[in-house]
C-alpha cells in the first residue's frame, strides 16, 4: 500500500492496557470515559462560545464571592451529567457548587473533586482555561467514613487545557502522561512527562502585579532569583502549570499578606486545595517535582477540613520548591 497513514495510541487504549497490566477493575475506565466525554463537550461549547454568546457573565455570584460566568455553569452541568451516568461516583466537589454533590453514596466507588472551568479571566477572550480533576477511592478495606481526601490519597489527577486540545493525567505511582487531541476528537499519543533537570529551560510563573503584597521573605526570594529564569504568566493555573511541566521551574500563588488595603489580604492564598492545588501537586509529584504551601509543608499532606478551602501554592521543579520551602519554614 502506497498511502502514508499514521496511527496513534488513544488515551482509552492506553488506559485499558494500563488497567490490565496492573490487574485493575473496569470501574475506573467507566469514570474516565465520563470525564473524557465531559471535557470534549466543554471543549465544543468553548470553541464556539464567542459566536454563540457563551463567554459572558450570568447574574449570579458563586460560593467564593466571584461572578459566575455562563461557561462556568455550562461546564459544571455537563460534568455533573456525565458523572451521574457512571453510577460509580460516591460524591463530587465542584467549584461551582456550594454543597458537596451526592451521587451513589452506598454503591459508588470514587470521589471526584473538580473545577470544570478554571482561569476565568481568560474566558471572555476565548483563551486557555482548565478543567481540573482529582479522584480518590472508597475505603475498600472497611467502613467508609466519607471524609474529604488529602492529595496523597488521590489515585489519579488530571487537567484538560481547553481549547488547546491537551490533556495531562497522573496515576498514583505510574507517572504523568500527556495526550493531544486529534481530528477525530480522540486524545492520542501518550508522552510521559518528567520535569527537566536542565535549569536552562526553567521558568517562573506568578502574578507579578501582586509581588509587593507577598510576605517579605517571599519578595526577597523573588528579588534574588527571578533574573535566573524566564518569566511567563497566563493567568490560568492549568495553562501555566502545563508550561512548567514541559520546561521546569516553578508556578506560585503565594499568600497575600501585605496588601495596602488589608481587606484584600488573602493569608490563606487564593487557589482551592482540593480541585486546584492538590491536582497539580499530584501531577507534579508523579513527574518528579514537588509542591508546598505557605508554611513550606507538602500540599499533598494537607488534610482538607472544608471542600472549598484555599491554600497558597508553590509547585514545580523539586530543587526550586525545596529552596523556597526552606525560606517559608523560617519564622518571619
Ligand atoms: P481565575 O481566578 O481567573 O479563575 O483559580 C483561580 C485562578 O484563575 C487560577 O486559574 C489562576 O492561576 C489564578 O486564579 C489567577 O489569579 P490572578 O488573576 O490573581 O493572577
Amino acid at each position: 500500500m502506497g498511502c502514508d497513514m499514521q496511527f496513534e495510541q488513544t488515551f482509552m487504549n492506553f488506559l485499558l492496557h494500563h488497567q490490565e497490566k496492573h490487574n485493575r477493575t473496569y470501574h475506573f475506565l467507566i469514570l474516565m470515559d465520563a470525564l473524557m466525554s465531559a471535557a470534549k463537550h466543554i471543549q465544543c461549547y468553548y470553541l464556539t462560545g464567542a459566536l454563540k454568546g457563551h463567554l459572558g457573565f450570568t447574574d449570579t455570584i458563586n460560593v467564593q464571592g466571584e461572578d459566575v460566568m455562563q461557561m462556568d455553569e455550562i461546564a459544571h452541568e455537563i460534568t455533573i451529567h456525565h458523572l451521574r451516568t457512571t453510577g460509580r461516583v460516591i460524591h463530587a466537589v465542584s467549584e461551582e457548587s456550594e454543597e458537596i454533590i451526592p451521587f451513589n453514596l452506598d454503591g459508588g466507588r470514587y470521589f471526584v473533586y473538580f473545577d470544570p472551568l478554571d482561569g476565568s479571566s481568560n474566558v471572555c477572550h476565548g483563551l486557555p482555561v482548565g478543567f481540573l480533576f482529582g479522584i480518590a477511592k472508597r475505603n475498600l478495606k472497611g467502613p467508609e467514613d466519607y471524609r474529604l481526601r488529602a492529595g496523597k490519597d488521590y489515585i489519579a489527577a488530571g487537567m484538560f487545557v481547553i481549547p488547546t486540545g491537551t490533556f495531562t493525567i497522573a496515576f498514583r505511582q505510574a507517572g504523568t502522561w500527556r495526550f493531544n487531541i486529534d481530528e477525530t476528537m480522540n486524545y492520542v499519543r501518550p508522552v510521559r512527562m518528567t520535569l527537566p533537570e536542565d535549569t536552562g529551560t526553567w521558568e517562573l510563573s506568578f502574578n507579578s502585579a501582586n509581588r509587593n503584597t507577598y510576605a517579605h521573605k517571599v519578595q526577597e526570594w523573588i528579588d534574588m532569583n527571578e533574573r535566573k529564569y524566564a518569566f511567563r504568566y497566563l493567568g490560568a493555573l492549568a495553562g501555566d502549570f502545563h508550561r512548567i511541566l514541559g520546561k521546569g521551574g516553578m508556578f506560585m500563588y503565594p499568600a497575600i499578606v501585605n496588601h495596602p488595603n488589608p481587606k484584600k489580604n488573602r493569608p490563606d492564598g487564593k487557589l482551592r486545595l482540593m480541585y486546584e492545588a492538590s491536582v497539580v501537586a499530584f501531577m507534579c509529584k508523579e513527574a518528579g517535582g514537588h509542591a508546598v504551601d505557605e508554611k513550606g509543608a507538602p500540599i499533598l499532606d494537607i488534610q482538607p477540613t472544608n471542600h472549598h478551602q484555599r491554600t497558597a501554592l508553590y509547585v514545580g521543579s523539586k530543587p526550586l520548591v525545596d529552596d523556597i520551602a526552606r525560606i517559608l519554614k523560617k519564622s518571619a
